[in-house]
């Protein structure tokens, strides 16, 4: 890690932002003093920009941290936020949708379309039952239904659970189980690779086996259907959406709810096998996802063609596609597909075909690019784009530079947006037009944002120093809690700097001499691999799960394309070595954790040795296995119980 650092520091390109951009930049140095003068009175101005049913007298409530309410008397309609106010401000005939099929199929969907058809959806959703507070799990491909399912769900203030469609059926199983979901919204399938990936029948296998038994509670699959895959149904549980939405009334008042009621529940890894429900509510979070997306994206919404390539699955698709830029009321590309299909220069083809204004990606993309070369995105004319931003982990200076380069035409300012689902909404960033930005730093934080770098007794390390970052004041979008689990929110984020009321965070920091952030990757067992957070706990009960398996320990190891890799150690089972040859075996296993989990869980190499490392305490060393799966020197093994176990384990690996 510290030739890293060191490395990094020597970075000293800077980029100062064009007059042409600050003078009609969005954001402004302004902003800051506003902030900063007062904090409540910044973000209630900010919340203000949204439609309230009931204005809010409010603005934060932190009288029983970590539990904080915001705008609490205000109530709002998320739905009407973003769609019916820009339809009766009379943008209706924007395009909201720019939508591109793998295929290369397209549909163009105005904001007046999809209000129509959120409107008709919402009608249909409360037919089947659902109401305010009810759990709905929506498990798609990247389609405008996808999005219109999350506002329906929104627009009758019920609760969904977007589970990314590369997830299976068991992870799905644990989901739906997890937040009691009511109601699933599904499709037979999507494009990806060229291929159908088929989504209902996970869905079939998640529900299956348990039949409509007692404890399940999904009533009824509404199913998209988006290929010509044939699907299995269960009558009576199973809607195609085609036979009920479009002949649903389009009329549906949007009906004010308060500012505090649950807006979703989004899965992300933990320390733990478990993965936690993280849960946002409406009016904060919609307030900070609306105000980043503007001042850090700069979104002109009459002129710009925005394009952020996440999944609706992940956090970064619940606030920069669906609720972000619809709240803004901008045009913005939604992508099917995977960037290589059907050629590698799909993505730049997109920026071209639809003008493409602001791009807004991860560093794991940019860095397969480069390795593809810039003759691919060369041959696409990518003047249009005025602005890229990154997010997922930290981007290396050589990718910032040759993505400012190739792809921004010298041209275009870089934002480095640093966040996490618990924060909802982008907390670290230069704002471009006024930030001088600097390859490697995700640098400030935004206005109205506490932000300091600290040690594990929770000292400020100053300028030049290096620890665990902190969020040092409640925020808007901050999670409210993991569903279910109030204790776990407060052991995972709080307990640790319990004094300070410090939100923990989980990431490496150093501050350089001007105060700007550097992130360095997760403190604890949490592996980032292009940009998804995976748990090594999650993989290492998923492998320990095979028949085959008597123990496994799993670490990300850095890897140059996707950040880290899944790099599993296991140690097989006498008896079952003594049945079955270890042929093939390793294939088999990495083939399991992909069925298991979902296939960017599937480990890069799996390696079978005999013994792992174990302190006295029994506790892996997780530390030492990554030396092994990086091909270093093993560092300091003085605590290790067997202090030679680590020279058998090398050795095996070769
Ligand atoms: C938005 C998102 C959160 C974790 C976070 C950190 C890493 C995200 C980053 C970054 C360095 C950036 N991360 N953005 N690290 N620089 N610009 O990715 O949410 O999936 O919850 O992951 O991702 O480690 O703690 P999520």
């Amino acid at each position: 890690m510290s030739s890293q650092i060191d490395h990094l520091f020597s970075e000293t390109r800077r980029f100062a932002p064009s007059s042409d951009f600050a003078s009609a930049a969005v954001g402004s140095a302004e902003l800051y003093e506003r902030a900063d003068a007062d904090r409540e009175a910044f973000w209630a101005e900010q919340a203000r920009d949204l439609h309230w049913h009931t204005p809010f007298t409010k603005v934060l409530d932190w009288s029983n941290p970590p539990f904080a309410t915001w705008f609490e008397d205000g109530e709002l309609n998320v739905a009407y936020n973003c769609l019916d106010r820009h339809v009766e401000a009379g943008h209706g005939d924007r395009v909201a949708l720019l939508w591109e099929g793998e295929p290369g199929d397209q549909r163009r969907v105005t904001y007046a379309e999809l209000t129509d058809e959120v409107k008709r959806l919402a009608n249909v959703l409360s037919d089947l039952g659902v109401s305010a507070g009810d759990r709905v799990a929506i498990y798609m491909p990247m389609i405008p239904e996808a999005v219109a399912a999350m506002l329906a769900v929104a627009r009758i203030g019920a609760i969904h659970s977007v589970i990314f469609g590369g997830f299976s059926a068991d992870s799905l199983r644990s989901r739906i189980d997890d937040a009691g979901a009511k109601l699933v919204i599904t499709s037979d399938g999507g494009y990806r690779k060229g291929r159908v990936s088929p989504l209902k029948p996970a869905v079939d296998q998640a529900l299956g086996d348990r039949g409509h038994g007692p404890q399940e509670t999904v009533e009824h699959v509404l199913v998209v259907k988006r290929t010509e895959n044939e699907v299995s149904w269960t009558d009576g549980r199973d809607v195609w959406w085609h036979d009920v939405v479009p002949a649903a009334s389009a009329d549906h008042e949007a009906q004010p709810f308060p500012a505090e009621n649950p807006l979703f529940i989004l899965y992300t890894s933990g320390t733990t096998g478990k993965p936690k429900g993280i849960l946002h509510t409406s009016g904060g979070y919609l307030t900070q996802a609306a105000f980043t997306n503007k001042v850090v994206h700069d979104l002109h919404p009459e002129t710009d063609v925005f394009w952020c390539t996440a999944d609706i699955g992940w956090i970064t698709g619940h606030s920069y596609v669906t609720y972000g830029p619809l709240a803004n009321g901008v045009t913005q590309v939604l992508y099917e597909g995977t960037p290589d299909s059907p050629h590698p220069g799909r993505w730049w083809e997109i920026v071209e075909k639809y003008g493409v204004t602001i791009l807004y990606t991860a560093p794991t993309a940019i860095r397969s690019f480069m390795k593809l070369g810039r003759a691919i995105p060369e041959k696409f004319d990518l003047s249009s784009l005025r602005l890229l931003g990154s997010v997922g982990e930290p981007i290396n200076p050589e990718a910032w530079v040759w993505y400012r380069h190739v792809i921004g035409g010298d041209r275009t300012p870089i934002v480095d947006t640093w966040w996490q689902t618990e924060t909802g909404a982008i907390m670290v960033s230069a704002l471009p037009g006024v930030t001088e930005t600097k390859p490697g730093s995700a640098q400030v934080p935004l206005p109205g944002i506490g932000v300091d770098v600290v040690d594990d007794s929770g000292q400020e390390v100053g300028n030049g120093g290096g620890g665990l970052l902190v969020l040092t004041k409640p925020w808007p979008s901050m999670l409210r809690g993991i569903w279910g689990d109030p204790e776990r929110f407060k052991e995972t984020y709080w307990d640790k700097f319990e004094q300070q009321g410090y939100y923990f965070a989980g990431d490496g920091a150093r501050l350089d001499e001007d105060g700007d952030v550097w992130f360095l990757g997760r403190v604890d067992d949490v592996m980032n691999v292009s940009g998804h957070r995976l748990s090594t706990t999650e993989i290492e009960s998923a492998l320990v799960g095979n028949e085959a398996v008597a123990e496994a320990a799993v670490v990300g190891a850095s890897d140059e394309t996707t950040g880290q890799a899944v790099v599993a150690f296991v140690i097989i089972k006498q008896s079952f070595l003594d049945q079955h040859s270890p042929e093939g075996l390793a294939d088999t296993l990495r083939k399991w954790v992909g069925e298991q989990i979902g296939p960017i869980a599937r480990p890069r190499d799996v390696y079978i040795v005999g013994e792992l490392p174990k302190t006295r305490s029994g506790k892996i060393m997780r530390r030492l296995l990554r030396d092994v799966a990086e091909g270093r020197e093993v560092g300091d093994t003085t605590t290790l119980a067997d202090t030679a176990v680590m020279s058998v384990i090398s050795a095996q690996v070769k």
